[in-house]
């Protein structure tokens, strides 16, 4: 193991200007910064949104901001360790809650980033994907795969409100950030796959030579199978916790290349202490109330709040009620760089 490293102001001040001249600075003193022992030093700190705080700030804004204004009219969930308007929850996590009226819409665009929506509250909202209309209900997935074009509309007569959960972090970081713009798209006059190729897991469009295979064949998950899956676990599944992760019907593929997605059912008063994970994550409480330990901060969520935990973070739920949560996370794109790791505690 290195002894202690050597300091910047131990060299000499001409060398140390003639390095900055030359536009060059020694590794050694930062070398801890960016390769601490053992585990990251992660930047980011345990978040909480309660949905009670941001749901006047959105309608709010509805009054404020006309969506001609806006594109998007969202409320960015900043990570408190990167400070207010820090645009990630986590290291790899941008989540943000968006508003839309009865009868806007929002235009179309397609982007890098790739994107998923949990939806909150309210009914008659859809987003329509590469023409596809995926209607959006309580609880909801609903996916915008990167490339692809999304706009979204509501034929209801309330507001509707949704998580947004994108990669988006990643792809400023890459430099790879960016959109185009289009008008609405027309909308094809047919259910959603999940109502239609997708209707029962194990079951799939029987396999024909030469088909194109689509890479995003289902793009919206419905609550109300999520929900049934889980209570079914939690009634004959082993584990603690019931569990499920979103996959894709014909691979079994985590749902997007780097953003996987997976509900967590807790029954009253249970609670559970994962391992450390090396994935970041946002929370999303679908229903119920509970406490979440993170490192040293106790977070006490009710229904709709969102909370997140940074990398090897120490956490210990439990819930107070029956509660469904569903948890964004950065698996998908730690095990592709082949380091996604779990201690147990
Ligand atoms: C985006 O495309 C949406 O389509 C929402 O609803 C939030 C945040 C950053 C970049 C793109 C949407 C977004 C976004």
């Amino acid at each position: 193991m290195s002894e202690q490293l050597g300091t910047l102001e131990e060299l000499p001040q001409d060398y140390r200007d003639a390095m900055s001249k030359a536009g060059v600075a020694p590794l050694w003193p930062m070398m801890r910064n960016v390769l601490p022992h053992d585990a990251p030093n992660p930047v980011t700190r345990p978040g909480h949104w309660a949905f009670k705080d941001l749901r006047p700030l959105l309608i709010r804004a509805g009054e404020l901001t006309p969506v001609e204004k806006a594109e998007r009219r969202v409320l960015v969930l900043s990570d408190p360790g990167r400070g207010t308007g820090a645009m990630q929850a986590t290291s790899s996590i941008y989540t943000g809650m968006q508003l839309l009226l009865p009868g806007e819409t929002a235009p179309a665009h397609r982007h890098t980033p790739s994107a998923a929506r949990i939806i909150v509250e309210g009914k008659g909202g859809y987003t329509v994907v590469e023409g596809e209309k995926l209607p959006m209900e309580e609880g909801d997935l609903v996916l915008t795969p990167g490339g692809e074009w999304h706009d979204h509309g509501h034929d209801g007569d309330e507001p509707v409100i949704w998580l947004d959960a994108l990669d988006l972090p990643l792809f400023v970081y890459l430099e790879g950030s960016y959109a185009e713009e289009a008008e609405l798209q027309a909308q094809r006059n047919r259910p959603d796959s999940s109502q239609v190729e997708y209707l029962a897991a194990g079951l799939a469009p029987s396999r024909k030579k030469n088909a194109i295979k689509k890479r995003y064949p289902m793009m919206r998950f419905p609550w109300s199978r999520t929900e049934a899956a889980l209570r079914q676990l939690a009634k004959y599944g082993d584990d603690a916790i019931a569990e499920v992760d979103f996959v894709n019907p014909e691979t079994g593929d985590y749902v997007l290349p780097t953003m996987g997605f997976t509900a967590m059912m807790f029954a009253s008063g249970q609670s559970e202490t994962p391992p450390l994970r090396s994935s970041s994550a946002v929370y999303h409480v679908v229903k119920g109330s509970g406490e979440t330990t993170i490192d040293c901060t106790k977070i006490t969520w009710g229904p709709k709040d969102t909370f997140s935990a940074h990398v090897f973070s120490k956490i210990t739920h439990k819930a107070n009620e029956e509660a469904f949560l569903v948890r964004v996370h950065d698996k998908p794109l730690q095990e592709k760089l082949g380091y996604y790791e779990e201690r147990q505690r």
